[in-house]
């Protein structure tokens, strides 16, 4: 049983989305980013950095519990205990790794920062938001070039990279943006999310806090004030 240290996020939704598609057995624990709980120690003993997902594979087929944090490690780790959404041959398993790692590195911290200048920021800094929009822009370009020479998905087949991206791009109007601008990558989007097991991932811990949820003085301070600073 895989046990998922949860709350509906970005990052946190790849996770959900692989353990639908592949049928796993597993159980969400919620972490409560408003009440500051990625930073109490006992979850930080499973990840130091402090943050969501963080999964603990309990088995039976373990010798004993595997912990792992960072989205795209969990993704890897998963796809390797299953053998499936990553190619077995070299050439298809590294063009599947080196787009995750093209989100990971790339996509998901530059519309990270956007977001954070277009909505959360207390001041509108236009130096910030030109830069990271830029960027958030700039990659949306990426993809779309790569979606229109692979018509079908980022690496060829189905795979990880694809459920890695896909919850990063359902924040584009949070970003500023429109999909009616990148048409291979609306086709791509409309398709993965019409997978029974992707809206079965979007839809685990119905009742839990969602990203969305309205920015309080207890998340902000909790995202982005003192118990981000080394203790
Ligand atoms: N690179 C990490 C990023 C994880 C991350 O930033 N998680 C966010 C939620 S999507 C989080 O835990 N935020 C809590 C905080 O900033 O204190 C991953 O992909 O796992």
């Amino acid at each position: 049983m895989i046990e998922l240290f949860y709350e509906s996020t970005p990052n946190t939704r790849k996770v959900a989305i692989f353990l639908e598609e592949a049928g796993l057995d597993y159980r969400l624990t919620s972490v409560s980013l408003e009440r500051g709980e990625q930073h109490h120690e006992a979850f930080t003993a499973l990840n130091p950095n402090g943050r969501i997902p963080v999964i603990i594979d309990h088995g039976p087929d373990t010798a004993s519990p595997v912990t792992v944090f960072e989205s795209g490690a969990i993704l890897l780790y998963l796809a390797e205990k299953t053998g499936r959404f990553i190619p077995a041959d070299m050439n298809g398993r590294f063009a599947t790794i080196q787009w995750l790692f093209w989100q990971m590195a790339g996509l998901g911290p530059m519309a990270g920062q956007n977001g954070h200048f277009l909505l959360y920021a207390p001041e509108k800094l236009p130096y910030a938001i030109d830069r990271y929009g830029r960027e958030t822009r700039r990659l949306y370009g990426v993809l779309e070039t790569q979606l229109q020479r692979t018509a079908a998905f980022i690496a060829g087949e189905y795979s990880i990279a694809d459920m890695a991206t896909f919850p990063w791009i359902m924040t584009h109007k949070a970003q500023g943006l429109t999909l009616d601008d990148y048409p291979a990558v609306k086709r791509w989007f409309a398709e993965i999310r019409a997978r029974p097991a992707v809206q079965r991932g979007l839809a685990a811990g119905g009742g839990m806090p969602r990203s969305s949820a309205p920015m309080t003085d207890a998340r902000r301070a909790s995202l982005f004030g003192a118990p981000q600073e080394p203790q």
